[in-house]
C-alpha cells in the first residue's frame, strides 16, 4: 500500500469523570490520532501516549515529534506491505513504542479496508463479543470507592479493577471485597511499590483477587519473580512487558502468572499478537488492557481481545464510561452479560465524526 499522506491530530477529550492512578489524576485524555491516505482509502490509528510521562516515558509531545520527524519520513511515498513490513522500516527507531503502534494500527485499518475484512478476521479472532470489566480510579475514601464500584456493578460490569497506591490499598480493597464478596476483583498499582515496601500488599493476598497488576517498577521483572514467590494471588505484568521478548523473560523467570496485553505498550498490534502467541504456547492467560482509548483504539482492542488466549475480562469498557461524545460515530455499549461486541465492519469497523474530532483538536499536522 502506497502511503500518500499522513495527518496527525493531537487531541484532548474531556473524561466523564476524573481518572486517578498512582501516577496522577487526569480530567481529560490527550492522544494522537493518525490518519493515513493510501490508494483511495483512509486508515486511522490511535497513539495512546497522553499529556504526561506517568504511565511510561512517552507523551503526546514526544509522539508528535517522533511521528512527524522520524516515522513519517520512513514510510511516506513508500509501499508498506503489512504490519511486519512497517516494523522493519522503523526498527532503527529505539523505543517510542506508543508512537509506532499508532501508525501500525492505521496500517491494519487500511489492510482490512482493502480486503474488506474486519481486523478480528485478520487476527484469527474466535469471538464475536468479549468479556470486559471496568477500571476504577483512586477515590477520596473507601466509602466513596464502594459507592463508585456499586454504580458500575449496577450498570452491568461483572469484573472490577481498582487502582491502588501506597497507603491507599488495604482498607480500600477490603471494603470493596466486603461489599461484593463474589465479584471478580483485581487491583493495579501502576509500578508504585518497590520490593522493600511490597509487604504492605500482603493483606491483599487473602482477598481472593483475580490478580495484582504491576506492583513494582517497570524494569523490575526479576523482583516481580521474588514477589510472586511470596504471593498466592497471581501477579500480572503490564508496564514491564514492552516486547514479545519481555513476555518470554517474564515466563522464563516466573515473574508473573498473567500478562496484560496493550498493543501500544509493545509497539503495535503485530507485537501484541506475538505476545499473545508466546503466552498461549506457555499456558499463560492474557487479557486486553486499556488506555482510556477513543472509539478507534477501543475497536482495535476488541478485535485483539477476540483472539483465543484472551481468557480473562479486558479493560475495555463501554464508551459512556469514558466520554460523553466520542470521535467515532459508533459507540460501544455493554451487553447484559458484561461483554462488548467485536466490530464486524472492514478494518477497525468504525467511522469518524469529523466535527467531534475537530472540536477536540489541539494541533493538526499534515505530512506529505
Ligand atoms: O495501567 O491499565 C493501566 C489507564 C491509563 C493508563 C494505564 C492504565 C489505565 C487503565 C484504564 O487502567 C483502562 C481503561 O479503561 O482504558
Ligand atoms: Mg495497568
Amino acid at each position: 500500500m502506497k502511503i500518500e499522506s499522513i495527518t496527525l491530530h493531537h487531541i484532548a477529550m474531556p473524561l466523564v469523570a476524573p481518572f486517578e492512578t498512582s501516577f496522577g489524576r487526569e480530567t481529560k485524555r490527550e492522544c494522537v490520532i493518525i490518519e493515513i491516505h493510501s490508494e483511495g482509502l483512509v486508515g486511522y490509528g490511535e497513539c495512546v501516549a497522553t499529556h504526561s510521562p506517568g504511565y511510561n516515558y512517552e507523551t503526546t509531545g514526544t509522539a508528535m515529534h517522533i511521528l512527524k520527524d522520524f516515522i513519517s519520513p520512513l514510510i511516506l511515498g513508500q509501499d508498506v506491505k503489512d504490519a511486519l513490513d512497517f516494523q522493519e522500516r522503523v526498527i532503527g527507531i529505539r523505543g517510542h513504542l506508543l508512537a509506532k503502534a499508532g501508525v501500525e494500527m492505521a496500517v491494519w485499518d487500511l489492510l482490512g479496508k482493502r480486503e474488506n475484512k474486519p481486523l478480528k478476521e485478520l487476527f484469527g479472532g474466535v469471538r464475536d463479543k468479549v468479556e470486559v470489566g471496568v477500571s476504577v480510579g483512586i477515590q477520596a475514601s473507601p466509602e466513596k470507592l464502594v459507592e463508585t464500584v456499586t454504580d458500575f456493578v449496577n450498570s452491568g460490569y461483572a469484573r472490577v479493577k481498582i487502582k491502588i497506591k501506597p497507603g491507599k490499598e488495604v482498607a480500600e480493597t477490603t471494603a470493596v471485597r466486603k461489599a461484593f464478596p463474589d465479584i471478580r476483583l483485581q487491583v493495579d498499582a501502576n509500578s508504585a511499590y518497590s520490593l522493600d515496601d511490597a509487604d504492605q500488599l500482603k493483606p491483599l493476598d487473602d482477598l481472593n483477587l483475580l490478580l495484582i497488576e504491576q506492583p513494582l517498577f517497570e524494569d523490575d521483572i526479576w523482583d516481580h519473580h521474588k514477589l510472586q514467590e511470596k504471593f498466592k494471588t497471581p501477579i500480572c505484568l503490564d508496564e514491564s512487558i514492552v516486547s514479545p521478548r519481555h513476555a518470554r523473560y517474564a515466563i522464563e523467570m516466573k515473574a508473573c502468572k498473567i500478562i496484560n496485553i496493550k498493543a501500544g505498550r509493545v509497539g503495535g498490534l503485530s507485537q501484541g499478537i506475538m505476545v499473545h502467541d508466546i503466552c498461549q504456547q506457555n499456558n499463560m492467560p492474557v487479557w486486553c488492557g486499556g488506555m482510556l482509548e477513543t472509539g478507534i483504539g477501543r475497536a482495535s482492542n476488541l478485535a485483539l481481545a477476540s483472539m483465543p488466549n484472551f481468557t480473562l475480562p479486558g479493560d475495555v469498557s463501554a464508551s459512556d464510561r469514558y466520554y460523553e461524545k466520542d470521535i467515532t460515530n459508533e459507540r460501544f455499549v455493554l451487553n447484559p452479560d458484561s461483554t462488548i461486541d467485536v466490530p464486524s465492519g472492514a478494518g477497525l469497523g468504525v467511522t469518524i465524526d469529523e466535527d467531534a474530532l475537530k472540536s477536540y483538536t489541539l494541533a493538526k499536522v499534515v505530512v506529505n
